[in-house]
C-alpha cells in the first residue's frame, strides 16, 4: 500500500511539473510547405490515428491506455500518445454511451478513468481542462459521489449500464479513457 502510494505521488509531482495542452490540435502539424490541401492532410491524420487504434467521432478520437493503472499514470499514459483522459465525451450523454459502447472493457463494476478529479477541494469537481464541473455536466451514478477525501478521480463504469460516474481512489487501477481533438 505504501509502495503504490509513493508511486501515484511520484506520478503527481511529475504530472504537476509539465505543463500540457488539453486538447492537442492535430492540425498544428500540418506543413506549411505547399503540398497538399488541409482536407487531404486532415484525411492523413485520420488515417494514421485509426491505424494507431483511435476511434474517430466528430472532431474527437478515442483511446483506451494498454493497461491498468493509477489515475495518474493513465493521465499521463493518455498525453504520452498525444491526448488527455476524456473530458468532451464524459459531458455529452449521447457520445459518452456511443464511446462506451464501442470501447468499454468489463466488467461492469470497473470503470475507466476520465479527465474528472476534486483532488483540490472535496466535491469540487473539475475537468482536466481546468474548468469547473457543474452539476448538470456530470451524471453520477445513484449514491455517487460518495468517497469524501478517499475517492477524488473520476471513473466512467457500466454498473447501471448508463455509463455514469463514479467517484474513486485515485491509486486504484484502471484502464484510462484518452481524448484528442482532431481539427480546432
Ligand atoms: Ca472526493
Ligand atoms: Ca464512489
Amino acid at each position: 500500500m505504501l509502495k503504490m502510494m509513493y508511486f501515484c505521488l511520484v506520478v503527481v509531482f511529475y504530472i504537476g511539473s509539465t505543463s500540457w495542452a488539453h486538447p492537442v490540435a492535430l492540425d498544428q502539424n500540418q506543413s506549411n510547405d505547399g503540398q497538399g490541401s488541409g482536407e487531404s492532410i486532415n484525411q492523413d491524420i485520420r488515417r494514421q490515428l485509426t491505424n494507431e487504434g483511435w476511434y474517430l467521432t466528430g472532431h474527437f478520437a478515442y483511446k483506451l491506455t494498454t493497461e491498468r493503472q493509477s489515475w495518474w499514470a493513465g493521465r499521463y499514459a493518455c498525453q504520452s500518445m498525444g491526448g488527455e483522459l476524456a473530458v468532451h465525451g464524459v459531458r455529452d450523454n449521447a457520445l459518452r454511451w456511443e464511446i462506451a459502447r464501442e470501447l468499454y472493457v468489463g466488467p461492469v463494476w470497473i470503470g475507466l478513468w476520465v479527465g474528472l478529479d476534486d483532488l483540490e477541494t472535496d466535491m469540487k469537481w473539475k475537468w482536466t481542462d481546468g474548468s469547473l464541473a457543474t452539476d448538470n455536466e456530470i451524471v453520477w451514478s445513484p449514491q455517487e459521489p460518495n468517497g469524501g477525501r478517499r475517492e477524488n478521480c473520476g471513473e466512467m463504469w457500466g454498473e447501471d449500464r448508463r455509463f455514469t460516474m463514479n467517484d474513486n481512489p485515485c491509486c486504484d487501477d484502471r484502464y484510462a479513457l484518452c481524448e484528442r481533438k482532431i481539427v480546432s
